[in-house]
């Protein structure tokens, strides 16, 4: 049986004008089977987050290699919330010290990647988290 497709909004927050890591991702998470919608850069949490709505996404991808992370993935955070889609996956990537990793997955996202993480750990991971907590697959034993 063909195995069910993870659908991924992929974008980037405010004014961060790096846009070869959505270039990268976006190519690196088709290769592993994923539908990636693109909204790509300049984007705001309430075009995200409708955008998955809109898509039935099973996860939204926020990368940032700014410092204004902190309240953007709070707004999101809020947003999903408010419209009761807590079960779309969260992640998130980029320039991010590891005490803010712990901070951000503290609040709800979740799995925080940074630099140097290998694209087969960031696909085995969203795909794992995606089935177990979006679709509700148990993992084999
Ligand atoms: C290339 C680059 C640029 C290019 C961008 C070209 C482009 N079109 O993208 C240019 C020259 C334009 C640029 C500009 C600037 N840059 Co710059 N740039 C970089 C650089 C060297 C590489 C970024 C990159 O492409 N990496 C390749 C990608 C594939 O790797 P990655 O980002 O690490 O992502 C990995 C993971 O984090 C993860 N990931 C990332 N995002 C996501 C998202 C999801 C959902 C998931 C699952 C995973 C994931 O996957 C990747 C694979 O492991 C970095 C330094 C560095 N070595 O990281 C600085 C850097 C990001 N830039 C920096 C800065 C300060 C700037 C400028 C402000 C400089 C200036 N004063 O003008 C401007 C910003 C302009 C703006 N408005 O945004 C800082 C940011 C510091 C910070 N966070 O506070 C860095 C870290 C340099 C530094 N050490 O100071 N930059």
């Amino acid at each position: 049986m063909e195995e069910r497709k993870v659908r991924f909004v992929l974008a980037k927050l405010g004014l961060d004008d790096h846009s070869r890591p959505l270039y990268v991702l976006s190519q690196g998470l088709r290769d592993a089977g994923m539908e990636v919608i693109y909204l790509g850069m300049f984007q705001t949490p309430e075009r995200v987050v409708k955008a998955a709505l809109a898509e039935d996404a099973d996860a939204i991808g926020l990368s940032f290699h700014t410092m204004h992370y902190v309240g953007w993935v709070g707004e999101t955070i809020n947003l999903l919330k408010e419209n009761k889609a807590e079960d779309i996956c969260l992640f998130v990537g980029g320039v991010i010290p590891a005490e803010d990793k712990v901070l951000l997955e503290k609040v709800g996202v979740d799995e925080v990647f940074r630099p140097g993480t290998s694209m087969e750990v960031i696909t085995s991971h969203i795909k794992e988290i995606v089935k177990r907590k979006r679709w509700q697959v148990a993992p084999k034993q």
